[in-house]
């Protein structure tokens, strides 16, 4: 007979587990939209783009683990995600570099809902665990800003598209 040991209390209310747990979907869509973006770099010769995307991928894994261990460290049930619907054609790295900066704004702004969420309904502990992603959030925004001002500073004539790769490639960070 199966053995049923089962965290029966949790403190976390069942709409910030809800939002938690759809925030775990969010990031592994991120990442898998990452992956699919880091691939079209390196079918194209953008090499070092390709390198930066499939880091900020593994970067969002990391995000939707660091999720997954607070639910279940908090005693409630976290869910694998479901990954639908990942768009894996681009027009061009242009393209890609917008659609990056106005995911990651979009991320930044479920942050901010989840933590007015957990201070209206006292939730002291998880609106303090949110703050993590709120500072990495700044500096993912800045990233995709800086990416898109690379673009436009160095230009697509001549060079400028390997110029640019390059520098994207710049941007992952040093161990
Ligand atoms: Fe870049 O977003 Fe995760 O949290």
């Amino acid at each position: 007979m199966e053995t049923s040991i089962i965290r029966k209390n949790t403190s976390l209310s069942e709409e910030i587990i809800t939002v938690l747990n759809q925030q775990i979907a969010v990031e592994a869509h991120s990442s898998a939209t990452y992956l699919a973006m880091s691939s079209w770099c390196h079918l194209k010769g953008y090499i070092k783009s390709g390198e930066f995307f499939r880091h900020q991928s593994e970067e969002e894994t990391v995000h939707k683990m660091k999720l997954f261990d607070y639910i279940l460290d908090m005693g409630a049930q976290a869910l694998a995600p479901e990954v639908q619907n990942v768009n894996n054609y681009f027009d061009d790295l242009k393209s890609i570099l917008d659609n990056f900066l106005e995911m990651e704004i979009s991320i930044t702004n479920r942050f901010n809902k989840i933590a007015k969420k957990c201070l209206e309904s006292g939730d002291f502990q998880t609106f303090s665990f949110v703050q993590w992603f709120l500072d990495e959030q700044k500096e993912e925004e800045d990233t995709a800003r800086r990416t898109i001002e690379i673009y436009e500073l160095i230009g697509i004539e001549l060079d400028g598209l390997y110029q640019i790769d390059k520098a994207i490639g710049k941007l992952i960070p040093q161990p």
